[in-house]
């Protein structure tokens, strides 16, 4: 008799987890809580695949087919006090994350990447220096490719973004290349504490051995305590102090060699040359060459939604940085302007957003958005002028008022997109079209 797989929640990795598991002749029943329309377009094709796809089970239906599993694989985004955990742990099920599932797939190196900020940008940076090495290899995980799609690709390498959630569910996950960047409040909706966050990134190098590399964060204290768990080669990256590290106006490997002049990126906040040496150390571990990384770097222009600049007209600039769902991403971003009208806000994950007033002595003006407007609103009551807007036109038409030349308006919410938006991603979207429409199309960046 095939073995038998509950696949729980139909989003990209839900859906791309089933497809894999049918491919590999597993009976696959996939349930989904809230079915979106997207849910509801992929039905019919994973059907057809004959996936038996159940929407909106109730306790005992749910209790009765994680009974008839022999495997429970729950997306990334279902919660761990979702009924599944313990009914799954109740009866002894097998119960694993896609990335674990489909690691166990890829045959091939992995280098994984994690950190409360910064991991889309250095798990992009790291596959531009591996192919440009002349290595295949693609980014995947939480980047938005399930590692389980790409595990059925052709690249010689993988480098997976993996988040928390998908640390959590991993048992004998194990990463040629691992990589933890940061840790700060983040995810308190889910995580019991911050210990419990920390335990997850952790996860990342548990199963490494001593011929693969782990790459942490000299300057952070959080990560090099967890440091002393790795299994495997240690390597430090920081501004100063560490084998890959800032000499001067140079980036330099552990033997001193120059990677780059910081004159060549295309930005230079701390935190760009922080993910700079990330990915240098990890690539060069992975087999990328010395060229290979200094191309890549030269030409990084950056993710989207990450300080993307969106319009620039009467000497103020645009940006959407609506990929800043936490504080710390937050004032990582203000710290690399001098005058700034921010708008935040969004749906807070359970963290403090008074830490947003740290940066007060850069921010003109604050423009509050979403559900946690009134804890913006709090954040800088007495100390900077604030606007609660009631939809995203209105935060831009508010910030306009407040902008002078020479200011920058950012959008860094500091909080999740799912009060007003489905994604970061259509916080941002939407961000830009409303300052086109506000500044013309001609004022759009890139159009002028
Ligand atoms: N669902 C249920 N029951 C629940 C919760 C969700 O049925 O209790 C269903 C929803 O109705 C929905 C589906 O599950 O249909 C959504 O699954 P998901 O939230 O796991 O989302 P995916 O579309 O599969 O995307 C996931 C990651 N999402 C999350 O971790 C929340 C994506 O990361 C990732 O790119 C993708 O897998 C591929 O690996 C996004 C993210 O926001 C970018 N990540 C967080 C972050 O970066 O902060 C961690």
């Amino acid at each position: 008799m095939a073995d038998s797989a509950l696949v729980v929640g139909l989003g990209i990795s839900g859906a791309a987890v089933a497809r894999a598991l049918r491919q590999r002749g597993y009976d696959v029943v996939a349930v989904d809580d809230h079915p979106s329309d997207a849910v509801r377009a992929r039905r019919a094709e994973l059907e057809q695949l004959g996936v038996e796809v159940v929407t909106k089970p109730d306790a005992s239906a749910l209790a009765a087919l994680v009974h008839g599993a022999d495997l429970v694989v729950p997306s990334p985004g279902v919660p761990p006090r979702h009924p599944v955990f313990a009914v799954a742990r109740d009866r002894g099920v097998s119960l694993v994350g896609d990335v674990e599932l489909a690691s166990r797939w890829a045959n091939r190196p992995l280098v994984a990447v994690t950190g409360t900020n910064g991991k889309t940008t250095v798990t992009g940076l790291v596959t531009d220096m591996l192919v440009a090495s002349g290595i295949t290899a693609v980014a995947a995980g939480n980047i938005g490719v399930p590692l389980a799609e790409a595990a059925d690709g052709p690249a010689e390498l993988l480098v997976v973004e993996v988040s928390s959630f998908q640390l959590e569910l991993t048992e004998r996950f194990r990463p040629a290349v691992a990589v933890w960047l940061n840790l700060a409040p983040d995810h308190l909706d889910w995580h019991r504490d911050m210990e419990d966050y920390a335990r997850a990134k952790a996860r990342i190098w548990a199963n490494q051995q001593d011929d693969d590399t782990a790459v942490v964060n000299a300057d952070d204290a959080t990560v090099q305590r967890w440091a002393a768990t790795a299994p495997s080669r240690v390597v430090r990256f920081g501004l100063r102090d560490a084998d890959y590290r800032v000499d001067g106006d140079v980036l330099r490997t552990p033997d001193g060699t120059e990677i780059v002049d910081v004159a060549a990126l295309h930005r230079s906040l701390p935190h760009d040359l922080e993910n700079a040496l990330a990915a240098s150390a990890a690539a060069l571990a992975a087999g990328a060459s010395l060229d290979g990384v200094r191309a890549a770097l030269r030409e990084w222009r950056g993710s989207p939604h990450r300080v993307a600049l969106v319009g620039d007209a009467g000497g103020v600039q645009w940006y959407d940085d609506s990929k800043a769902t936490n504080p710390h991403a937050a004032l990582a971003a203000l710290r690399g302007f001098d005058s700034v009208v921010l708008v935040a806000g969004g749906r807070n994950k359970g963290l403090d957003l008074s830490a947003l007033a740290q940066a007060a002595d850069r921010v003109r003006a604050v423009v509050a958005i979403g559900d946690a407007a009134p804890e913006v609103q709090q954040a800088f009551a007495d100390v900077r002028p604030v606007t609660v807007a009631a939809s995203m036109d209105d935060a831009v038409r508010a910030a306009a008022a407040y902008a002078e030349p020479g200011d920058a308006v950012l959008l860094s919410p500091g909080c999740a997109s799912f009060d007003w938006y489905g994604s970061y991603a259509e916080r941002g979207d939407d961000f830009a079209r409303a300052v086109g429409e506000l500044l013309g199309e001609d004022a759009r960046a890139g159009r002028s």
